[in-house]
């Protein structure tokens, strides 16, 4: 009996140390990519900051969002990306109080290991609100963004939903 119990926990034992090992050798390659927050893969989390109240040519708060590069040495200008509903692939347009940008979220929606893009509208088309994905093509974030509204998630414009208004993932 006792003997038995030893092979148990002996087994057991083998058994979590080699989970150990294994959590230990995935862990610097989960750990590498910066997983969540990079969408061009250099390794290093890439930002992205939302301006819902940013005024376009005239357009009271249609809001826009900028797309910034992290790298070793923190963040960089270069490369630095604008966003808004009057980029050419952006889905929509600019109109009065959008709020495009309201809520922002890098994360890998496409699985390809590159972070990914969704941005809340949340008072687009009087509050019902809209949320756009723009996939990153590898080295930065694609402007031909996806919409997503109210109908496409089964909601109903009653009541302004602000549709978008939070993201998570
Ligand atoms: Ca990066
Ligand atoms: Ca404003
Ligand atoms: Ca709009
Ligand atoms: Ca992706």
């Amino acid at each position: 009996m006792h003997k038995k119990t030893g092979t148990i926990l002996a087994a057991a034992t083998a058994a979590a140390l080699t989970g150990g090992l294994l959590v230990a050798a995935a862990g610097p390659v989960a750990a590498a990519p910066g997983t969540d927050g990079d969408f061009d893969g250099d390794g290093h989390d890439d930002l992205v900051v939302g301006a819902p109240g940013e005024d376009l040519d005239g357009i009271k708060d249609a809001g826009m969002v900028s797309v910034i590069h992290g790298f070793e040495g923190g963040l960089s200008e270069t490369g630095t990306q604008a966003l808004e509903q009057g980029t050419p692939g952006v889905p929509g347009n600019s109109e009065e109080n959008d709020g495009f940008g309201g809520e922002v979220l890098l994360s890998d929606v496409t699985g390809d290991g590159r972070a990914d893009l969704t941005v809340g509208v949340p008072w687009e088309n009087s509050a019902n609100g809209y949320a756009v994905v723009f996939e990153s093509d590898g080295s930065r974030i694609g402007t031909a963004g996806r919409g997503i509204g109210l109908t496409d998630a089964g909601l109903s414009s009653e009541g302004y939903p602000l549709f978008g208004f939070h993201v998570n993932g």
